[in-house]
């Protein structure tokens, strides 16, 4: 099934004009409890949960409009394997000096470790049983994950980026898929950040030199184009 290519910004997205639900994967990354819930990593460390959380309505339309297409969904989770063996003695020593140390306890269990509540996708956007979700200990989503592979075996080309939060594992990741040769768009209302300034200076990153990373749009225009 063919679309019409997102009028985006800076250009119109995919490059080609090659966007079919078999060659394009919505992303979802990070939403999980602790970066969005009460009590999680990030309400932790003391920021404002409602910038993590203005992109959950987005996302649930855009995911719903994908899953009707055909479109692969592809979830991500950051953590830490429960004996914190994957966990960077330089990552944990920051995170405690915030006060929310990683691997520590906390309201929603142990912080950003595997099987603790604060670390499941909120219950807003659950994946579906056949989706992808893919745990991934680090920010970017292709270090140290399959996430390549899965993507070139199911014929993947363009990825349509969203989550939490833009300025840090969004970012990581369309600046990783950017660079293995992959055509991004992130939605600019279905991602958040910690501080309103990062998610806008990480979006007007994403467009310079005519579209270093990619290029930005909104959910209404990829619903536009999804029909
Ligand atoms: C952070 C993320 N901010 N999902 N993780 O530590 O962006």
């Amino acid at each position: 099934m063919s679309f019409a290519p997102i009028a985006a910004d800076p250009y119109l997205w995919p490059f080609d004009g090659d966007f079919r639900a078999e060659n394009t994967a919505l992303i979802v990354i990070d939403m999980q409890t602790d970066f969005c819930g009460p009590g999680g990593y990030v309400d932790a460390m003391g920021y404002d949960i409602s910038l993590t959380r203005a992109p959950i309505a987005p996302i649930r339309a855009v995911m719903a409009a994908a899953r009707a297409k055909g479109m692969a969904v592809i979830h991500t989770r950051e953590g830490h394997r429960p004996d914190l063996s994957d966990l960077p003695a330089n990552k944990r020593w920051r995170s405690r000096q915030i006060g929310a140390g990683i691997g520590d306890p906390g309201p929603c269990g142990k912080i950003l470790v595997r099987g603790e509540p604060g670390w499941e996708i909120i219950p807003e956007l659950p994946p579906l049983p056949h989706e992808t979700v893919l745990d991934k200990p680090g920010k970017g989503s292709f270090c140290a994950t399959d996430l390549e592979l899965i993507l070139r075996t199911k014929g993947i080309r363009n990825l349509i980026l969203t989550g939490i939060t833009t300025d840090v594992c969004v970012h990581t990741t369309l600046r990783e898929a950017n660079d293995r040769g992959f055509e991004c768009l992130i939605l600019s209302d279905c991602c958040g950040a910690t501080k309103l300034e990062n998610h806008l200076a990480a979006l007007d990153m994403v467009k310079m030199q005519g579209g270093v990373f990619g290029a930005v749009a909104t959910s209404a225009d990829v619903l536009g184009a999804l029909g």
